[in-house]
C-alpha cells in the first residue's frame, strides 16, 4: 500500500485537485496545510523517513510544539499534486520550542513547505485555541471573484461580511462569525502571518486584499466548503454590481436574524443594522 492511499493523504490531495479544477490555483498560487491527529500519525508512521535538519520559521507557537503537518510545497503547482505528490507536498514535524520544522516525508528533490507556512502556522495556533483544538485545516486560494471585490468594496470586515451574507441565503449559516479583512500586504513573511492571525482570533476566514482568501476548518470538507461558499457569494455580488441595474431588494438585517433563529446560529450582531 502506498502512503497516498492512507485516507488523510487522499483527502489532502483531493482538496488540492478540487481547488485546481475550480480555477483558484493558477501556476503556484495557493497553499494548504493540515494538522495531523495522533491516530493519523500512527497510520503514517511506517512511511516516515529519518528527518532532515531543523529550519527556523521566524514565528513561534508553543501550542504547536511536536505537531505534525501535511503541507503543500513552496513554488509547487496544485495542478501537479495528484500526478506526483511526493515532489509537491510533504509532512513536517515541529520542534519542542514551536519555532522550527523538519521534513519527515515527501518534499522530494529539495522542496520546502509553502512560502506561506509562517501564516499557516500562526493561524493553526490561533484556531487551535479558538476552537478548543477542533480546527486542523488552513487553506489559502486565489479566488477571482472575491479578489475583484477587494477593489470596489471598503476593506472592512463589516462591509465584506454583509455583502457576502446578503448574496446567498445560506451564507450566514455557513459563517455566522463573518469574515475578516487584511489590507494589502507583502505575502510570504512574518508580518502578514501576524496580521492574519489577529483576524483569525475572531473569524474562520480572512480576506487578503488584492490577493485571495484564507479559510480554516475542522476537516477538508468543511474548509473547502467555506472557501467555495464565500467565493460563490462573491461571484453573485459581483454579477449584481456588474449588471448596472439598481438593487431593488436584498436580504435585510431582520431576514438575517430570522435565518439565525431558524438554523440556531449566533450571528455577529455588530454586522447587523
Ligand atoms: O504562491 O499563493 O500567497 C503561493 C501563494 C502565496
Ligand atoms: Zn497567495
Amino acid at each position: 500500500m502506498s502512503i497516498l492511499e492512507i485516507p488523510v493523504m487522499r483527502g489532502f490531495v483531493r482538496l488540492c485537485n478540487d481547488g485546481w479544477h475550480q480555477g483558484w490555483h493558477e501556476r503556484n498560487g495557493g497553499n494548504l496545510t493540515y494538522r495531523l491527529k495522533e491516530s493519523e500519525v500512527e497510520s503514517l508512521k511506517k512511511y516516515l523517513l529519518p528527518a532532515r535538519g531543523w529550519v527556523n520559521m521566524g514565528v513561534q507557537a508553543k501550542n504547536l510544539a511536536y505537531e505534525r503537518f501535511i503541507t503543500t510545497g513552496s513554488g509547487k503547482f496544485f495542478r501537479n499534486i495528484e500526478q506526483s505528490a511526493a515532489e509537491n507536498i510533504g509532512i513536517v514535524e515541529i520542534n519542542a520550542t514551536g519555532d522550527s520544522w523538519r521534513t519527515v516525508w515527501g518534499l522530494e528533490a529539495g522542496a520546502v513547505p509553502t512560502s506561506e507556512f509562517p501564516s499557516h502556522f500562526m493561524n493553526h495556533s490561533i484556531r487551535k485555541i479558538a476552537t478548543g483544538g477542533l480546527n486542523r485545516v488552513i487553506y489559502h486560494a486565489h479566488t477571482p471573484n472575491l479578489i475583484a471585490l477587494t477593489y470596489i468594496l471598503p476593506l472592512e470586515s463589516r462591509e465584506f461580511t454583509r455583502a457576502l451574507w446578503q448574496s446567498a441565503t445560506e451564507c450566514p449559516v455557513v459563517f455566522p462569525e463573518g469574515v475578516g479583512v487584511v489590507p494589502w500586504m507583502v505575502p510570504g513573511g512574518a508580518d502578514i502571518a501576524k496580521a492574519t492571525s489577529e483576524i483569525m482570533k475572531s473569524y474562520p476566514a480572512a480576506v487578503w486584499a488584492h490577493h485571495g482568501l484564507f479559510c480554516s476548518g475542522k476537516d477538508f470538507d468543511e474548509t473547502f466548503g467555506l472557501m467555495h461558499t464565500i467565493e460563490e457569494a462573491a461571484n453573485i455580488h459581483l454579477k449584481v454590481l456588474s449588471s448596472g441595474r439598481p438593487i431593488l431588494q436584498t436580504i435585510t438585517s431582520d431576514n438575517l436574524r430570522q435565518i439565525a433563529k431558524a438554523f440556531n446560529v449566533k450571528l455577529n450582531e455588530a454586522f447587523l443594522d
